[in-house]
């Protein structure tokens, strides 16, 4: 009999939810991100056989938590090496790791920010290599006070730099086929990265408005982010696109500092833009803004209601999103959005099995 489960899907459901599930649903459960005010109240409900990160971002859309669950297909193996807990199965691997920077030393030539930051980097690759999923689909990374200063530089900047140097220290591209990603500030707590890698080579999307965040010019910072604007993964029958934090930039600039609906309106031109690069080199075209799944990230609880409400206007419909209050990598951004979309390939009749 055919297997009618994609490969890989995400779903997203509040803690409560995830609690009541049964144990069937657990069985395939890679691994879960959990945003709530309080990260450690959910941290002691919710963990269980899959790795689950705690991340202190309150849910703004009614609820106090919302868990990002990922699940996999078939036979799935736990494990752990270092900081790193994952699950994976047998083409896809769910992995968490969360550090201290009081573990690391603030006289070194690094920050404890940054060298936390290689740090969790280095262990990921180094596992990644071993257990032989070596592509990277995404990370999502956050990190406490992201815009405040420390030995003289941004914290979101010190991130950047200890990212980039594991990328480097690894052989891996920092130029061009970086993985999509996030990064926000969250309330409170360690430096936690989650991610999802496999063994197929992804695509690496850009958009056609934006510079390459790989080459952003140096008045962002001594070194450039590493991540793309998209990665599109092709599983089995599914292909998967995961759409990288979008804001309001073009070329490299912020536009509209202070308008949060103008804001809303250049960040869904931007992800419409990758989702027209992304059906120009998927081989079934079919990703549309209607069919995506979202997570917003809002600097100021009070800008909700004028995001959503420009959102529904862009959309003609209510999207399927969540919305989380967090603090975006420049300080004029004032929201970031994320989102996934998976399609299933259309075959030929006959072609079936
Ligand atoms: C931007 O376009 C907004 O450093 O991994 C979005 C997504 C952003 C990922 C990252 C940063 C990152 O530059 C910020």
């Amino acid at each position: 009999m055919r297997d009618t489960a994609p490969p890989l899907h995400g779903a997203n459901l509040s803690i409560a939810a995830f609690l009541k599930q049964p144990a069937q649903w657990k069985n395939s459960l890679l691994g879960a991100l959990c945003f709530s005010a309080d990260a450690l109240e959910s941290q002691a409900q919710a963990d269980g056989d899959a790795p689950c990160m705690h991340v202190a971002m309150q849910r703004l859309d009614g609820g106090d938590s919302i868990c990002e669950v990922w699940h996999g297909s078939g036979q799935l193996t736990r494990g752990q090496c270092g900081a790193i807990h994952y699950r994976h199965d047998d083409g896809v691997l769910f992995g968490v790791i969360v550090l201290s920077e009081t573990m690391f030393e603030a006289g070194a030539d690094k920050t404890p920010l940054q060298q936390a930051t290689e740090s969790a980097y280095r262990q990921i690759f180094a596992l990644l290599d071993t257990l032989r999923y070596p592509y990277l689909f995404r990370f999502w990374n956050y990190i406490a006070d992201i815009n405040s200063h420390s030995f003289g530089l941004e914290r979101y900047r010190q991130f950047n730099l200890g990212r980039q140097d594991a990328f480097l220290a690894h052989g891996r591209n920092v130029v061009g086929n970086a993985p999509a990603a996030c990064a926000l500030g969250s309330a409170q707590g360690p430096l936690s990265i989650a991610f999802l890698a496999g063994r197929v080579v992804p695509l690496s999307i850009e958009n056609p408005r934006q510079i390459s965040a790989c080459q952003y010019p140096q008045q962002y910072g001594p070194r450039s982010p590493t991540f793309s604007r998209a990665s599109l993964v092709q599983l089995r029958q599914n292909e998967m696109l995961f759409v990288s934090g979008t804001a309001s930039i073009v070329g490299h600039a912020t536009l509209h500092p202070a308008d949060v609906v103008a804001q809303t309106r250049e960040t869904m031109t931007n992800i419409e833009a990758v989702l027209a690069e992304a059906n120009r080199l998927a081989s079934q075209p079919g990703f549309d803004l209607t069919s995506l799944d979202y997570k917003v990230s809002v600097r100021h609880p009070a800008d909700l209601a004028q995001i959503r409400t420009e959102l529904e206007r862009i959309l003609g419909t209510t999207p399927n999103a969540v919305y989380l209050q967090a603090d975006v990598c420049r300080q004029d951004l004032l929201l970031e959005v994320e989102a996934t979309a998976a399609h299933p390939f259309r075959f030929m009749s006959g072609e079936r099995d």
